[in-house]
């Protein structure tokens, strides 16, 4: 028996580090537009299900299982439509139910280099509408002469050397995928028997005391990788959380978030460690970090509580500390009606193109229907 001709299919893709993640960029219409087909495609091109997905792109870990979905957008205003999906390493599984702010940090360089944008200045800001969330940020990206930048001297904790700034501004964030900031009504809950701050400013997040938990939470992401009781009660909680914060059943969700908190030890607002929501973060996403950032500032949370600010203005930087170093949150807050609102969030995050051309799966990891 002689085994068939098996070719394989091309197609055009970008490797981007965003922020300190890392996936592939493509263009939609290069993809099947059935959702199984596409999943069954990106599975493949990941090597998913695997643990170290050796047989694709992936890299074995939520954090380098990314994928950007970038078309030009037909809404008012807005340069690009860009769809986030979370590829499981270990399970095969592509998941929308999240957005991700550190995938979206390669988006406009990304549209820019692949023609889906033109630059317009020096520093071109592109619009980015996140179809995930409903909801939009605008990225600013260095084009001297038309050319994508990428060399330059910002400095992201968790990404090694410097690189060109990428500032990312959110303005209409809270409540994107829980319906509210706080979804459960307040600002603190007692569920599983620990208090938990249930937050959405662009991430579903559980803000939970490190020390509830028996821990310091100064420990590595493997040390609490190892820790399966913690894993084991942290996941319950999630569990029960999930409903109240409008998400549904969570298990096979990749949200809410749950990010253990202690004091600062290192200068800043406090420190995180975060569950995403099974393996740790490295460091902490990026609308994570700005929910965790407001939690800190609405009364009687459970942030507030370890951060202790003493007073909120109507600009304020707040830094999150994290495994890998701090992520700061650049606030613009109204406190006109007594309670702080949120009602611009800067940052800042580093991108790069890595590798731009085809991704090859087995011909029978594609269909267009
Ligand atoms: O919260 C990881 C990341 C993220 C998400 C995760 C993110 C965000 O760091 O906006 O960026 O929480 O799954 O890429």
């Amino acid at each position: 028996v002689s085994a068939a001709a098996s070719p394989q299919v091309a197609v055009p893709c970008s490797v981007m580090r965003g922020g300190t993640s890392k996936g592939l960029y493509f263009i939609a219409d290069d993809l099947p537009t059935d959702r199984a087909a596409r999943d069954r495609f990106l599975l493949a091109a990941m090597g998913s299900p695997d643990v170290r997905e050796i047989d694709g792109m992936g890299g074995g870990h939520p954090l380098t299982s990314k994928v950007a979905v970038v078309s030009r957008s037909q809404r008012a205003g807005i340069d690009v439509d860009y769809l986030f999906l979370q590829v499981w390493p270990d399970r095969a599984e592509v998941s929308d139910q999240q957005n991700c702010g550190n995938i979206l940090a390669g988006v406009a360089p990304f549209a820019l280099e692949r023609g889906l944008v033109a630059a317009r200045h020096d520093v071109t800001p592109v619009t980015i509408f996140m179809v995930n969330t409903d909801s939009t940020a605008t990225a600013f990206i260095e084009t001297p002469g038309g050319i994508v930048n990428y060399a330059g001297t910002a400095a992201i904790d968790g990404v090694p050397g410097t690189h060109a700034p990428v500032m990312i501004n959110f303005e209409d964030v809270a409540g994107s995928s829980c319906g509210a900031l706080l979804p459960t009504g307040n600002a603190i809950d007692v569920v599983d028997g620990v208090e938990v701050t249930c937050i959405d400013n662009g991430m579903p997040v559980v803000c939970l005391t490190a020390s509830d938990f028996g821990i310091t939470g100064y420990e590595t992401p493997a040390e609490l990788e190892a820790n399966t009781e913690l894993r084991a009660r942290i996941e319950s909680v999630r569990l029960a959380v999930g409903e109240l914060m409008n998400l549904g059943d969570v298990t096979n969700k990749t949200v809410p978030k749950m990010s253990l908190l202690s004091p600062a030890r290192d200068g800043g607002l406090l420190s995180t460690r975060t569950f995403i929501p099974h393996r740790v973060h490295e460091s902490i996403g990026v609308l994570g970090a700005v929910s965790v950032a407001t939690a800190c500032m609405l009364e009687g949370s459970v942030a507030a509580r370890i951060a202790g600010l003493a007073s909120i203005g109507d600009e304020l930087q707040v830094v999150v500390e994290h495994p890998t170093g701090f992520f700061t949150v650049h606030m613009q807050v109204d406190t006109s009606s007594g309670e702080p609102v949120v009602t611009r969030s800067a940052l800042l995050r580093t991108a790069r193109m890595l590798m731009s051309g085809d991704i090859y799966v087995p011909a029978s990891a594609w269909s267009t229907s």
